[in-house]
């Protein structure tokens, strides 16, 4: 276990792959010109390809579009035609484009060949991929096992859902890279080789129904982080969280547990004050940290930390590596992030809580005294299992976003409700109703795209309302 798994070991196949992926010459569409959409382009025009780009979008809102014309780039703006779906040898989806586009139909209907960004970078990656999936804890998990892995001497890439395309790592990547890859339902749909070596599925709630139709088949999507690993991978999964355990069932690869709650036996757990690692069935846990060095708030950081330890012991790093990595590690930027105390009452960025279980979670890492903002563009989910927590630690709920009317309506009679429609509203109610020792707290459980450009601006807007305030 101390010597773990060594990076080069997948050299030979990850060569044998990229041969196999023969792009020169043929004609590829990318459909989708978001940060995967160009950076799968230039990717696949580097290696010789006839690239042509399709997007929604009017070519007005699309900056790069005359820069790509100039490079050669075919391109397809305002919607998406089925003539330009038909003739082409590879089609390379961007994560936010759904299979259930007409025109990604009707093609694959015909025997199209249609892959993700995920799948395509992954191709070429060499070294090794660790993949981060779930429905909450993704992005600190996926940076702080980057960390961990740096400290550790690691040549270490960090990318995918978090923000830079995988298509975008291959170029530095080695044989001896380590690859930490944040991985979304979305581009799970699309994969049909990606095969870490070691797979993590740190929790799986209700998510993206919009999206994905039905929970069942948003669960079965996330479980194919782990469809192409063998006995030589693992996959590290939550003890606690009962639809992870079913992707157990359906993988080859070896797996690893933890738990926040009690003694695992193969994997990491939390006994008493500290965390321990237990490297096999009938071996000895080694203790790993006392959990009152972990700097982040939550029981839910606790377990992506348990995660973390899991997946870096499995790469071979030093308890005592992983300890001091994570005793020094920052909350992420829109995670539960502290922005500012103004008159006793503190402020909470948490726009990251794009979901209702991760306000869920973020409400639980406060005792009480909460003005919570919620809302924003609805996933079809489900905001009524929000009460009981509500009524037990939130002052007011102060809507924002297309989702307020639902929500209101979900929530009619649980807690006090304002109607606020814009952010900067909401702060002012907040900062209003707010009295020395609250909190206020942005967790909007919806996505941003009615009024945001994403998560991150509209968290960024937040700070920016909070810092301004006198
Ligand atoms: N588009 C079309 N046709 C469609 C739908 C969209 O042409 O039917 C076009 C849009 O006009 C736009 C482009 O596609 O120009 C956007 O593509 P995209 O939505 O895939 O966005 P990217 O900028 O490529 O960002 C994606 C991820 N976005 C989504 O999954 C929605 C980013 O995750 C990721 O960081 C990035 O790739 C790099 O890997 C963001 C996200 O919200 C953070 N992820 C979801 C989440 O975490 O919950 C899954």
């Amino acid at each position: 276990m101390d010597q773990g798994i060594k990076a080069g070991d997948r050299k030979q196949e990850a060569e044998g792959k990229q041969l196999s992926v023969e792009l020169s010459g043929k004609r590829v569409l990318v459909v989708g010109l978001g940060k995967s959409g160009l950076a799968a382009a230039h990717f696949l025009k580097a290696r010789g390809a006839r690239v042509t780009v399709s997007d929604a979008r009017p070519a007005t809102l699309i900056a790069e579009i005359s820069e790509m014309l100039e490079q050669g780039y075919m391109v397809e703006a305002g919607s998406h035609g089925l003539l330009t779906f038909r003739r082409q040898d590879l089609i390379v989806v961007s994560p936010g484009v759904p299979m259930s586009t007409p025109e990604l139909k009707q093609v694959r209907a015909m025997g199209a060949h249609i892959i993700g960004e995920l799948e395509l970078g992954a191709e070429f990656l060499l070294g090794e991929i660790v993949a981060v999936t779930g429905s909450n804890g993704k992005t600190t998990t996926t940076t702080l096992l980057g960390e961990i892995l740096k400290a550790a001497g690691r040549p270490t890439l960090v990318g995918g859902n978090i923000g830079l395309p995988v298509t975008a790592l291959v170029a530095d990547s080695t044989p001896e890279t380590w690859s930490v890859i944040e991985v979304s339902s979305f581009q799970l749909e699309t994969v049909e080789t990606f095969k870490p070596r070691i797979a993590l599925v740190l929790n799986i709630t209700p998510d993206h129904l919009d999206r994905h139709g039905s929970f069942a088949v948003y669960a079965a999507v996330k479980a194919r982080i782990t469809e192409f690993q063998t006995a030589e991978d693992f996959l590290v999964l939550n003890g606690e969280d009962k639809d992870t355990q079913l992707v157990a069932a359906k993988t080859k690869a070896q797996i690893y547990w933890f738990s926040g709650r009690r003694p695992i036996k193969q994997g990491a757990f939390v006994h008493g004050e500290s965390i321990f690692f237990t490297p096999r069935e009938g071996a000895k846990p080694e203790p790993v940290m006392p959990v009152a060095e972990i700097p982040l708030a939550g029981a839910h950081n606790v377990e992506n930390v348990l995660a973390a330890v899991c997946a870096a012991r499995l790469a071979g790093v030093a308890s005592e590596t992983i300890r001091s990595t994570v005793a020094a590690f920052k909350a992420v930027e829109h995670r539960l992030e502290f922005v500012r105390e103004v008159a006793g009452v503190r402020y909470y960025n948490d726009s990251k809580a794009t979901n209702v279980d991760a306000t869920m979670k973020a409400i639980e890492a406060f005792p009480g005294g909460i003005h919570l903002i919620l809302g924003g563009k609805d996933k079809g989910s489900d905001y009524t299992v929000l009460a009981p927590l509500l009524r037990e630690r939130v002052k007011t709920v102060i809507t924002i976003g297309s989702a307020a009317e639902k929500i209101e309506r979900q929530l009619d009679g649980v807690v006090k409700i304002e109607g606020a429609k814009t952010l900067d509203r909401a702060v002012a109610f907040a900062q209003e109703a707010a009295v020395a020792g609250d909190t206020v707290l942005l967790a909007p459980a919806c996505a941003s795209f009615d009024q945001f450009e994403n998560y991150e601006q509209r968290g960024r807007v937040f700070k920016e309302l909070i810092v301004a305030l006198p």
